[in-house]
């Protein structure tokens, strides 16, 4: 890599350049660079006769197969990855000393890694669950990963826990069911048995949980770390990413149904907003917080089953990341990509967060197994774009050809080179906290107040998203077989809240809980994505359009709705084109057969069955689930009729009438609005 490349948010691409091969008209060849004259037959004696060992042509190509599977990622194992690049509003001197968080003019390289956490490799992305958020900054002073999630909070306080939290989160292990979800027993036994899971259990049942698009969901770092300036001095700091495009998610039936129609939503979603050139934008906020401010909270600030409310310490939006390439080969870099909490750079320092802590240990730790052994930091999608140089050497699939004798620190062979930098000219040094106490194994005091944020997470919510945490429970508990485990969740949560733990007892035949209720009676605007961004940039909208189409010509709305930057998408009986009344002609993307109204965000129904009762029975089931999933829903006149036929008139979000400017704009408003809560479902 040429020292211009380096310093730029193209590095990384350039460093990736030197890996990439183009197979495309190229000479087939083994692995030794040797063309071959044959690919299709093994060498045989005889034309029936047994294959020869001699055959290195088919040995090699067959060992390499038998052995293309690596173990997937213990968590977070379905996953989906792009890269982008990363700048920083104002200098953060202030603060920290990180590098790239220093020079607006700086673009730092980012790659982002999302993914669900329960499921394996092949599950669906739509799940009910917790999203890793994952980025790696390639900076100038080494790779900076922040290792999210969409939800700031965590199901347990001590890293030691994670191996049963998992076990039970997982498919049980004696029929190796259910994939990718928590509505099972052994999840809940956990949670009525570890109650400070309580905060979380309350995100991961609301719409948190069920995100429409990675492109629409926040991320947080969860632990609180700490920034450090050139002075030395520290502030305690929390991560947010916030999407740009607000935060939406799905509802529930829909997002199962969308699990069967196309387990990939998620990751086609940000695939071909890439492609397309709608770069997802997120920006990063941080709460800061002095170091004398540690104890001023009614909650310890290492717990990391709490939030910061941003009433009370606000989000200071302090740059914005932008993802813009797909990657070449989704094994080569998404499935090989190492990330690691403790991957940090000079100016951002750990707390003692105790699940911090372990995961410390836990990251490089996997993946000695994962990826067989300890030189993964030299796969092209970890290397830094910085120069690495120490003295670790050999192990499996060691690619470094390090020169020379020397090996060993200290040494004089080498003039003590490799030679540690001194924190004043940019090496790492550990923040210098006063650490003094007994070797226990125990939980803090101040960790043990599981309800009073879970309360204030439901108190913040909105009744529509008060009733889908109801429905999720509701769901959830009613898979689980064990009464007793069903009784003792209710029990804990009415700990949280008195109606919801009620509600749901009623609804599966649980007793109402004894006693519980919580005086807890702040909330925090900030957590209901009610006051979240609405706009209409992106959302796909199904255009239902039948070959017999002689109505107005829908091909302005459609105009407008592409200026508003929405994706109108034609749906019909067959593919081809469609000549509406005026002559334009229109291509069909989708038929009644390859498409779904849950893969919509709204439904534009034009008309043109020609009075053909399967195309109308189509259209009606279309515009039905979108009715049902509280979604826009425009019509023409012509189309009304369908409407009608699903009840689905003159309720919030339905905009109906004549394909004119005006139409247009009141639809573009419904779609940006997302989901019309306040519509009557009968
Ligand atoms: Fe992880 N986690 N984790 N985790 N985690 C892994 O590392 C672990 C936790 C998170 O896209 C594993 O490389 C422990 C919190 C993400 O590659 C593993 C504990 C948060 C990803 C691991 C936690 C996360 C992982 C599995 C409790 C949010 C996917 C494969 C102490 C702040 C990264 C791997 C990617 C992956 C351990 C808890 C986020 C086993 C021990 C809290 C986004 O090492």
């Amino acid at each position: 890599m040429s020292k211009e490349s380096r310093g730029n948010e193209n590095s990384k691409n350039e460093q990736l350049e030197q890996f990439r091969v183009k197979d495309e008209g190229e000479k087939l060849t083994t692995n030794q660079g040797l063309k071959m004259a044959e690919d299709e037959f093994s060498l045989k004696a005889g034309e029936r006769g047994p294959t020869l060992m001699e055959d290195f042509h088919f040995r090699e190509k067959m060992t390499h197969f038998d052995h293309e599977r690596i173990p997937e990622r213990a968590v977070h194992a379905r996953g989906f990855a792009a890269h982008g690049e990363f700048e920083v509003y104002q200098s953060m001197k202030k603060y920290t000393k990180a590098g790239f968080l220093q020079d607006p003019s700086v673009k730092t390289p980012v790659f982002v890694r999302f993914s669900t956490v329960a499921g394996s490799r092949g599950s669906a992305e739509t799940v009910r669950d917790a999203r890793g958020f994952a980025t790696k900054f390639y900076t100038q002073e080494g790779n900076y990963d922040l290792v999210g999630n969409n939800i700031p909070v965590f199901f347990i306080q001590d890293a030691i826990k994670f191996p049963d939290l998992v076990h039970a989160i997982k498919p049980e292990p004696h029929n190796e069911m259910p994939q990718a979800a928590t509505a099972h027993d052994t999840f809940w036994d956990f949670v009525a048995n570890n109650q400070e899971s309580a905060h979380m259990v309350m995100w991961a049942k609301s719409d948190r949980a069920i995100p429409r698009s990675f492109r629409m969901m926040e991320g947080f770092g969860v632990h609180t770390f700490r920034f450090v300036n050139d002075k030395g001095e520290a502030h305690f700091v929390k991560f947010h990413w916030k999407p740009v495009l607000g935060v939406h998610s799905l509802v529930w039936d829909e997002a199962q149904k969308i699990a069967g129609k196309d387990p990939d939503f998620h990751r086609r979603d940000l695939w071909e907003s890439i492609e397309q050139g709608n770069y997802p934008e997120y920006e990063l906020g941080v709460q800061l917080l002095k170091e004398e401010d540690e104890f001023k909270f009614d909650f310890d600030i290492l717990d990391p089953t709490k939030l910061w409310p941003e009433e009370d310490v606000p989000v200071m939006l302090i740059g914005k990341m932008t993802l813009n390439r797909n990657v070449d080969n989704v094994f080569a870099e998404t499935e090989q990509a190492a990330f690691h909490p403790g991957h940090v750079v000079p100016g951002i320092d750990f707390s003692n967060d105790p699940l911090l802590q372990g995961r410390l240990f836990s990251y490089t730790d996997t993946q000695l197994t994962r990826l067989g052994g300890p030189n993964f930091h030299e796969l092209p999608i970890n290397r830094p774009v910085c120069p690495f140089h120490n003295n670790q050497r050999d192990g499996f699939g060691r690619q470094t050809i390090n020169r020379g004798q020397v090996s060993y620190h200290k040494n004089s062979l080498a003039a003590n080179t490799p030679a540690p930098t001194p924190e004043a000219e940019g090496g790492y040094a550990h923040y210098q906290e006063k650490v003094d106490g007994r070797k226990v194994r125990a939980r803090s005091e101040s960790f043990k107040d599981h309800f009073s944020q879970a309360t204030m997470f439901w108190n913040s919510m909105s009744e529509p998203e008060k009733q889908h945490i109801i429905q999720a429970f509701t769901f959830e508990l009613g898979k689980v077989n064990s009464k007793s485990v069903r009784q003792q969740v209710i029990d804990m949560f009415a700990n949280v809240n008195l109606e919801l733990a009620a509600t749901v007892a009623d609804a599966i035949g649980a007793d109402a809980p004894q006693g519980g209720g919580s005086k807890i009676t702040k909330s925090s605007p900030a957590l209901s994505q009610v006051n979240t961004a609405k706009k209409p940039d992106t959302r796909k909208v199904g255009v239902i359009i039948g070959h017999h189409y002689e109505g107005d010509d829908v091909t302005s709305v459609l105009d407008k709705l592409k200026k508003a930057g929405i994706q109108p998408e034609i749906i019909s009986d067959k593919l081809g084109m469609i000549k509406g009344s005026k002559g334009k002609e229109l291509e069909v993307k989708h038929t009644f057969l390859t498409a779904d109204s849950v893969l919509f965000d709204a439904i534009y129904a034009v008309g043109g069955s020609g009075g053909s009762k399967s195309f109308e029975k189509e259209a009606i089931s279309f515009i039905e689930e979108a009715f049902a999933h509280y979604k826009p829903i425009g019509a023409t006149e012509e189309a009304k009729q369908w409407l009608e036929a699903s009840d689905a008139i003159d309720s919030p979000g339905i905009v109906v009438g004549k394909a004119t400017g005006e139409f247009a704009k009141k639809f573009v408003d419904a779609v940006a609005a997302h989901r019309h809560w306040d519509r009557q479902l009968t």
